[in-house]
């Protein structure tokens, strides 16, 4: 008399059901469940233990199952955040698994999957469990509808192994009438947009604190976003685009206007559009309980301005607080977004979430027509409107705003005593030197994970990003010192400006791109560094971001499968270099090492930390697969520390005790005018080109985990 609820994982066609306490089933299946069991026996049945007690879900039970979730609707986040309380509370493994199992199919599914993601990734018994990627959990929020029509055509009549992958063509969004769809390919990237998501599932602006207060966190919030814009510039030079505009007259049209192309599955909705020229206005929804007026935002904009002039922010006691060097970009940085780590969200409000919220709801603000909010509701659809841009390049001139009202690094600040870099060169097989070399390729995604129509099995959809070749960089380094360690710092930005005239110091800052950082050790005398582009601090590998992507990547609980598959935040690294010109984009190549033992964090390993996700078809199953390793797995064995430059390390403080960006992030010293005048003997540049070869390469077949690109040939 316990029915067995299916669930269905992803890979080939294994299924995989629960043995549920009947007491689980909700009413409308209780009556149906021998039936389904009948219909889907024959896989692996997993025991569900029932609880003596559910606990009290109502709140986040108020949410109906098929409302539009948003992480920036304060009333939803908090729900979620309720959520993930109850769910961190159970006692053990299979407490939660029960307790999941029991909300799967009564919690609206995107706060659940939300919130179970980031309990998985932040209990110690859990976070080393290896989880689907978002794409395939969600194929709709990061792919053109009309690719589920043809995937339902192509599995319902073709068997699997003769299914060919259902291409994704470039231009689906918009065409070149629209000057900002130029970009397009940037903006949606999906490994870009996945990125997003896992940084604000690592990054949560509001649930428990032992989950939302991490080393720092104010501060990536700035810097992390601080380099998409800066990315984002670059890529726009080198198509010919100025920089973008900031959003700073919020009662003016906004020129800029975004057609999705989206399904909301979960909603059972379309994304709304926005027309261009659509103008902002006072949000008032009771459905989300949200309400505030354009001047709202003014006013929480005019208090942190003047926090900053002034020096010192007023926490709600009344006291100052002083913004100080060292920690006023962290208290800034949670009190913009704002987290709850805010020192007084009654003075300075959310300037950066409800910007979100007037932008996502602009084509109904009252409600009046029932519609959800736009793609810049989500954190894993908004970086692909051009308005998402506009607004973070708004907030990030706040950031910049405080930052020259601290003082600027001196030549001290910046030396590092008998250490001289002599020289750095990139190299890449069968290219110039100096030069990098970008491409399109193409990627396959299995989406049958986030498809919930017969017959399964594996089917792909074939989508054309930007690529570059992996190339070297090689860097000569003379150490009259004694053995050191230092930190080298490796950043690129463009050498002309809009107009083709060299940069400004005080401009081209801004506009450094992170592309790594590494410890090394120096020897006395001559040093050669050698570094793989692969290696990069910024990026994860190819195979990481897309996870189940690869069709022969290894699985079951192979410590293979576990290594490739944990950390999900991370640049990805087929967006690492900007797609420059056939002409060749100029830039320059900036090379930087740090004295180490400034460098150096006393990392005490924290209990919490980082990412994942899941689907209600796919999630738990994932979850019991993965048990047995949990068991086994040492507690704080894995790290995720190839992206930590954007992303933290995984259970530990963040790993370079600079300000983030350093040397780049403040205004120069008297008398600093060009980069060469910035430069110390510690520092070298080098002009380098990005050459874009109009051509795309086809999918890789036999993946292994870590990225092999061909380099095209030149035509
Ligand atoms: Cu990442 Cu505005 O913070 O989207």
């Amino acid at each position: 008399d316990r029915p067995t609820e299916p669930i269905f994982i992803g890979k080939g066609d294994e299924n995989v059901s629960f043995d549920v306490p009947a007491e689980y089933l909700t009413d409308r299946y209780k009556p149906l469940a021998s039936d389904i069991q009948n219909r889907f026996s024959g896989g692996k049945t997993i025991s569900i233990t029932k609880l003596d007690r559910i606990p009290d879900l109502s709140f986040p039970l108020s949410l109906p199952r098929d409302a539009a979730f948003s992480l920036f609707i304060p009333y939803h986040s908090k729900m979620a955040s309720k959520l993930i309380e109850i769910f961190m509370d159970t006692k053990s493994f299979d407490e939660l698994l029960s307790l999941a199992v029991y909300c799967r199919d009564r919690i609206n599914p995107y706060m659940f999957i939300y919130a179970l993601s980031v309990v998985v990734t932040h209990r110690p018994d859990t976070r080393n469990l290896e989880l689907p990627s978002h794409v395939e959990m969600f194929p709709s929020l990061y792919m053109d509808a009309t690719v589920f029509g043809r995937a339902r055509e192509e599995s319902t009549v073709v068997q699997t192994g003769s299914r060919t992958p259902i291409e994704i063509p470039h231009d689906y969004s918009a065409n070149d009438l629209d000057f900002e769809h130029r970009i397009s390919y940037f903006r949606e990237d999906i490994g870009i947009n996945l990125h997003h998501w896992h940084w604000h599932l690592v990054y949560p602006f509001e649930g428990p604190m032992s989950i939302v207060n991490k080393d720092r966190r104010g501060e990536l919030f700035y810097y992390m976003h601080q380099q998409i814009i800066a990315r984002y510039n670059m890529e726009r030079l080198s198509n010919d685009m100025n920089r973008v505009v900031r959003l700073t007259n919020w009662r003016d049209p906004i020129l800029e206007g975004y057609f999705p192309k989206l399904d909301n599955i979960l909603a059972n909705r379309v994304w709304p559009p926005r027309p261009v020229n659509a103008r902002l206005s006072n949000i008032n929804r009771e459905v989300e309980q949200i309400s505030f007026d354009i001047e709202d935002l003014e006013r929480w904009r005019d208090r942190i301005f003047n926090a900053i002039h002034s020096g010192f922010i007023i926490n709600t006691a009344g006291q100052q607080v002083r913004l100080t060097e060292t920690d006023g970009i962290n208290i800034l940085g949670n009190l913009i977004e704002a987290s709850v780590l805010s020192l007084n969200q009654n003075l300075y409000g959310s300037l950066h979430n409800n910007g979100h919220n007037a932008i996502s709801f602009i084509h109904d603000p009252d409600n009046r027509f029932l519609e959800n909010y736009g793609v810049m509701g989500d954190s894993a659809t908004a970086m692909r409107d051009p308005i998402f841009y506009r607004w973070h390049a708004y907030i990030d001139d706040i950031f910049q705003e405080f930052k020259a009202t601290i003082p600027s690094y001196n030549v001290q600040n910046l030396s590092f005593e008998n250490v001289r870099v002599q020289s750095v060169e990139i190299s890449a097989t069968g290219i110039p030197r100096n030069e990098f070399s970008t491409f399109w390729q193409q990627s396959d995604v299995d989406l049958s994970r986030g498809l919930d129509f017969l017959p399964r099995g594996s089917v792909f959809a074939r989508f054309t990003h930007l690529q570059h070749a992996p190339f070297n960089y090689k860097i000569t380094v003379e150490n009259n010192g004694n053995q050191r360690v230092g930190t080298v710092r490796i950043f690129i930005a463009p050498r002309f400006d809009e107009r083709g005239l060299p940069f400004l110091f005080r401009e081209q800052r801004k506009l450094f791109v992170e592309l790594d950082k590494f410890s090394v050790t120096l020897k006395r005398g001559r040093n050669d560094i050698t570094r793989r582009s692969i290696e990069s601090s910024v990026t994860i590998p190819h195979d990481v971001t897309y996870r189940n992507l690869d069709r022969n990547r290894p699985s079951g609980n192979s410590e293979a499968a576990a290594a490739f598959n944990f950390c999900g935040c991370g640049w990805p690294q087929n967006m690492l270099i900007p797609k420059g010109s056939s002409e060749g984009f100029q830039c320059q190549l900036f090379v930087m090492i740090s004295n180490g033992a400034n460098d150096q964090v006393i990392t005490k390993k924290r209990l919490n930390h980082i990412q994942l996700c899941v689907n209600p078809r796919v999630l738990i199953f994932t979850i019991f697969n993965r048990s047995k390793q949990v068991e086994n797995a040492q507690a704080d064995g894995q790290t995720c520390d190839n992206a930590s430059s954007y992303c933290g390390i995984r259970n530990a403080r963040y790993p370079d005790a600079r300000s983030m960006g350093y040397p780049f992030d403040r205004t120069p010293r008297d008398g600093v005018v060009t980069l060469q005048q910035f430069l110390t003997p510690n520092m070298a540049v080098q002009d380098v080109r990005i050459r874009f070869t109009n051509r795309t390469v086809a999918p890789l077949q036999n993946r292994t985990g870590t990225q092999q690109v061909q380099t095209p040939k030149t035509t």
